[in-house]
Formats: structure tokens, sequence, C-alpha cells
């Protein structure tokens, strides 16, 4: 509980910031997306990492606020990065829930002054365990302002391969437990088979957690559409990404 009113307070203050890692075009290796990851730097714990608060934040409610609040920062930040690079933000599957979600999208993009085709909405297979009449209507009108939904560790979660057809996505990201096998047998086959259906669809994939020039290699011989990983970018800092982008202040 202490946990998490220490987050309630923090939420819009200094402590809880983005980070940023970039999606990398393969094999040309450009940059065309740059993933928001937020982070929290307590005072006294210090760096709390998202899968410590995030859980939290779902439980209590919060979520809201913070995805909220993460959703207006990355938006805000895009609009200074060269006009062809995406921002993709992770939204929770309760934010979905909250009845105003679509609206303050809506308002994050146009506060901005950001165009909906450059947000990448990354949602995780959770979001097909509950209320999938609500969930779809709500993909389908992100799909139909121009942003991308993009499905998220893709392989971990509870989906069936039917839900690829019934749901509309932009985009795959194929789950960084696949790829660190790399190139052992066993997710080599999972891999290509998760690219050639989504080829099938006509869907993209990005291959996350990719560390080494093998991986990629191999990720590019299956076919693969993007990469993202310590090989070519970890998350970084706002000013980081920025000098990565080319960006001047
Ligand atoms: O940043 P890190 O690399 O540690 O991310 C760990 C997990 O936290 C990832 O699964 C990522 O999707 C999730 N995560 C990071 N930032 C956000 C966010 O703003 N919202 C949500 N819902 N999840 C996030
Ligand atoms: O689930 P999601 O893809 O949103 O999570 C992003 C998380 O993956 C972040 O915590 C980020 O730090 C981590 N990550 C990104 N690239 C790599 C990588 O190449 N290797 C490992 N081990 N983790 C990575
Ligand atoms: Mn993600
Ligand atoms: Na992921």
């Amino acid at each position: 509980a202490r946990l998490g009113d220490e987050l309630r307070a923090a939420i819009g203050s200094s402590q809880i910031c983005l980070h940023f890692q970039p999606l990398y075009t393969m094999p040309d290796n450009q940059i065309a997306a740059c993933e928001a990851l937020v982070r929290w730097n307590h005072p006294v714990r210090g760096m709390i990492p998202p899968d410590q608060f995030i859980g939290l934040a779902e439980e209590n409610g919060l979520i809201h606020e913070l995805g909220e609040w993460v959703l207006r920062a990355a938006c805000r930040e895009a609009v200074c990065w060269p006009p062809h690079v995406k921002v993709a933000v992770n939204v929770s599957p309760v934010q979905f829930r909250n009845s105003r979600f679509m609206a303050i999208v809506q308002s994050a993009l146009m506060e901005a002054g950001l165009v909906p085709h450059r947000l990448e909405v990354e949602i995780t297979e959770n979001i097909f365990v509950q209320n999938s009449a609500v969930n779809r209507d709500i993909l389908r009108q992100l799909a139909d302002m121009g942003c991308s939904v993009v499905l998220d560790d893709f392989g971990t979660g509870y989906s069936a391969l039917s839900y690829l057809r019934l749901f509309s996505f932009q985009k795959i990201k194929i789950d960084r437990s696949f790829v660190k096998e790399l190139p052992e047998k066993s997710a080599s086959g999972i891999i290509q088979a998760i690219v050639s259906l989504a080829q099938s669809m006509d869907i993209p994939t990005t291959a996350e957690g990719v560390e080494t020039q093998e991986q990629w290699a191999r990720l590019h011989a299956m076919g693969c559409s993007e990469a993202q990983g310590f090989l070519l970018g970890r998350p970084e800092p706002v000013a980081a990404i920025r000098e990565r982008l080319g960006v001047r202040d």
C-alpha cells in the first residue's frame, strides 16, 4: 500500500520519466519508431523497473493516471523527432476499461500536435482475456483514427491464432524469449511460423531483444521487418535519443 501511495504522488513529478528504445528497419537499419518505456526514479529505492510498478498500478487503478501521463509525454516528445519516426506506447488492457480512453488518445495527439499515424499503440495478448467485444471496438477505433495497433510480446500470452483474424493489427512484435534462443532449432521454427503467418496477413513483424549479429542475420533471413534490442540500441533518456535521431535543440 505504501508503494502505491508513493506512486500516486510520483505521477506527474520528475520521479517518473520516459526512456525511449529505437526500432530499426531491416535490413537497412533506419529508425522507424522509438518505444516509450516508463521509469520511476524513487528517492530512496532508486530506479524501480516498470515490471515492479505497472502491475501494482493495474491493481490499484493508478494505471489510468500513469498511462495517460505516458501517452501525453510520449506524444509531446515525438513531435520533436523527424516526421518519419513514430512513437510506440505500451498500453495496459486495464486502460481500455476507461470509457474515456479514446478521448484521452485523441486529446494527447491534439495537444501535442502529433498526427495519428505517428502513434503505435502496443498491447499485449492479455487484451483477449476479457470483454473482447469492447476491446475489439477500441482497436478498430484506433485503427480508423490512423494509429497503428501493435500486438506486443507475441507468442507468450493467451492468444489463439483466431484472434489475429478477429482483431486488426498493423504489426506484431515477436517476444524476446524466442529471439534469445536463436539459433536454437525450436525457437527458429516458432519465429519462422510467426513471420509466415503474419506475412500471409500482410502484417509486418518486429523482433524484440535482438542482442547479437547472428540473431539479426537469422531474423532477416526469416523475413522479419524490424529489429529492436541491445545490439542496435538500449532504452535511453530523452537527450540521448534526440542525439541518435539528429535532433538539434
Ligand atoms: O523498460 P523495461 O525494459 O524494463 O520494460 C519492462 C516491461 O514494462 C515491458 O514489458 C514493457 O512493456 C512494460 N512497460 C514499460 N513502460 C510501460 C508503460 O508506459 N506502460 C505499460 N503498460 N507498460 C510499460
Ligand atoms: O515487453 P516490452 O517489449 O514492452 O519490453 C521492453 C523491455 O525489454 C524493456 O525492459 C527493455 O529494457 C527490454 N529489452 C529491450 N531490448 C532488449 C534486449 O536486447 N535484451 C534484453 N534482455 N532486454 C531487452
Ligand atoms: Mn512493448
Ligand atoms: Na514486448
